[in-house]
């Protein structure tokens, strides 16, 4: 099937076309481009947005690998957000509270060698290295609207696969409830861990269920290349169905537990934060309406805003995890 690239000018090949040694050999090539790319980052600190964009871009050249998501519901039909907004308009605390600080401060971020540690309630616990995780599974472009609870969204084309892939592997025991996700906290290389504002590292949650929901994706990349690191390097969730604050960024555990895992937002201010955090046009955060987004990029700052939709969007494909809660008591 022909990947659409109304978004960018290159077509990556097919998963099914390359030999695994092919595979191996272009992962190993993208994985020292990750561990290069953040070099230019610095010198254009002072540059523009667009300046910085490209050069904290670590796959400029390399394409991941992969197809078009078979996974109903996955490939949006709306106008991708440009890759400038998406990659210099980010929430990434640990590097500044400020949605421009990212960018400009995560060159520091060192995404070579990683490992995801998985623990707890499974039968195969175990350290994965960032290369064995992108060889799990053929790469698909997934195309997900993402939602922030601030009331700005984008559409973003990721590169990765179903979470489920990992969780299958892993065997989680019978008594596994939720899935917790660690996320780096390296005070050298992390400014923003300097400030209180949360309480580090930065935790996320899931039932286990709605990480097993094919839509949940492991992200390495986005717009068909590797993520930059103010997007998440090297390994990321996006949770498309939930506000943005859900889909932890430079995940290094991922924890099976029976009790609901205490998140960093959550902790942080509990009545304007639950667990579940989906989005829902219904229920208000206590100091603003959810009723309405602003699409970064398309709409002028005082346009017009759109109607946020439930479970932003994707309603048909998730509504059924949360059959018969209260999602204004569940928020
Ligand atoms: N580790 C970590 N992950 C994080 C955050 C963060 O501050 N730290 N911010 C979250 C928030 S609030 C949003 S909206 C999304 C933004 O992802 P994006 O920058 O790729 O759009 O990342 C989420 N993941
Ligand atoms: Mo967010």
């Amino acid at each position: 099937m022909p990947i659409p690239s109304c978004h960018r000018e290159f077509q990556h090949p097919i998963a099914s076309e390359i030999t695994p040694r092919a595979v191996y050999e272009e992962r190993r090539e993208l994985l020292r481009l990750w561990a290069a790319g953040a070099a230019g980052a610095t010198l254009a600190a002072w540059a523009g947005r667009e300046a910085l964009a490209e050069a904290t871009r670590p796959g400029k050249l390399a394409a991941l690998p992969g197809g078009a998501s078979a996974v109903a519901g996955a490939m949006s039909l709306e106008k991708p957000t440009s890759y400038q907004d998406a990659s210099t308009y980010n929430n990434f605390y640990e590097f500044g509270t400020d949605k421009a600080d990212p960018a400009r401060n995560a060159h520091t971020l060192k995404t070579t060698p990683w490992t995801v540690e998985v623990e707890g309630l499974v039968k195969k616990p175990g350290k994965h290295g960032i290369e064995d995780l992108l060889r799990l599974s053929a790469q698909e472009e997934r195309i997900y609207r993402m939602r922030c609870v601030e009331g700005w969204s984008m559409v973003i084309p990721w590169v990765g696969y179903s979470l489920a892939e990992l969780i299958r592997r892993v065997e989680p025991l019978g008594s596994a409830k939720y899935v917790e996700f660690v996320t780096l906290a390296d005070k050298a290389r992390m400014p923003g861990l300097g400030s209180r504002v949360l309480d580090w590292p930065y935790v996320e949650g899931l039932r286990l269920d709605e990480a097993m929901h094919p839509l949940t994706l492991l992200a390495f990349g986005m717009y068909g290349e590797l993520l930059p690191n103010q997007n998440g390097a090297p390994v990321r969730l996006v949770v498309p169905w939930k506000y943005g604050f859900k889909s932890a960024k430079s995940i290094v555990k991922i924890r099976f537990t029976e009790k609901e895992p205490a998140t960093a937002w959550n902790k942080a201010a509990p009545q304007e934060y639950g667990f579940y955090s989906n989005v829902n046009p219904m229920v208000d955060h206590p100091r603003w309406s959810q009723a309405t987004e602003r699409r970064i990029g398309e709409d002028g700052l005082f346009a017009k805003k759109r109607k946020s939709l439930m479970f932003n969007g994707y309603e048909a494909q998730v509504g059924q995890l949360y059959a018969g809660m209260d999602l204004k008591k569940l928020f």
